[in-house]
């Protein structure tokens, strides 16, 4: 009897601490309402599935309490609780799924005017590559990193040497703009991930993956590694500045070229 009245105020305490705790979502500053709408959905489904259960748990101990002279009766099969059952699960999960693969697979189509660019994650800091005014970044190799070529651009490729490179953990971006970041990791697994956006990807060594998205708040928004990633993981943060193109424009024009970088010797070298 005790038990159904915990049983029953847990239920009742996880609803108001639900709907009065200060701990919510950051207000989304990217396109990816379709993750929020996802996860709230989750929620609903879970919350009413968690409240109906444990109402229920309580009801039957209450109800079905030990008393002198009574007897349980034994029933193995009843196939209407068990059609039912199976039904409303099955609800359950395809409310649960379906929005969740509708939103994947927008996350995975990046739209054609999206602008690329590349995040590099190492040890524990991040850095960034444009690719300048050809609009096409360089192709790269681990081999190729050193002090004056921190993205691995091969020297040989001619659409590499005006990539021009942020080697700064604060990332600007213009103002619903879609972007395309390639992830590459120079040592071990990373993650991409900004509240704000919604989106987050990981970083893993010897291979590219990416995600995409559209700002569409003006602000400065904070960048977390969300992979485990050694003693100073906590520290790997960045920043992504949202702005308007000409702030954006004035900003990347503080940054060196590949070869600016490195200087046009290796690109001699390279030729040779
Ligand atoms: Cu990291």
């Amino acid at each position: 009897m005790r038990v159904a009245v915990v049983i029953a105020l847990l239920v009742i305490g996880s609803i108001a601490f639900h709907f009065l705790s200060p701990w919510w979502m950051t207000p989304i500053a990217s396109n990816w309402g379709a993750l929020d709408n996802a996860l709230i959905l989750t929620f609903w489904v879970c919350g009413a599935v968690f409240i109906a259960l444990n109402l229920f748990l309580a009801y039957s101990i209450y109800r079905f309490r030990h008393r002198e002279g009574s007897r349980a009766t034994y029933e193995p099969e009843n196939i209407g609780l068990e059609r039912g059952l199976t039904f409303w699960t099955a609800v359950g999960i395809v409310l649960m799924l379906a929005p969740g693969l509708i939103a994947w697979n927008k996350y995975i189509s990046v739209p054609d005017d999206a602008a690329i660019l590349e995040a590099r994650g190492q040890q524990w800091q991040w850095s960034f590559r444009f690719p300048g005014a050809d609009g096409v970044l360089g192709a790269s190799a681990v081999e190729h990193i050193s002090a004056d070529n921190p993205f691995g651009v091969n020297p040989g490729d001619p659409w590499g040497r005006d990539d021009i490179i942020v080697e700064s953990s604060e990332l600007h971006l213009p103002l619903n703009q879609p972007v395309k970041l390639l992830l590459t990791s120079t040592d071990v697994l990373h993650n991409f991930y900004v509240p704000q956006f919604r989106a987050k990807m990981d970083l893993v060594p010897g291979t590219t993956t990416y995600l995409w998205f559209t700002p569409t708040k003006k602000g400065t928004f904070e960048i977390l590694c969300a992979e485990y990633c050694g003693v100073g993981h906590h520290a790997m943060r960045g920043y992504v500045v949202v702005e308007s193109d000409a702030d954006f424009n004035t900003w990347l024009s503080d940054f060196p070229t590949q070869s600016e970088l490195a200087g046009p010797a290796a690109e001699i070298a390279a030729i040779e």
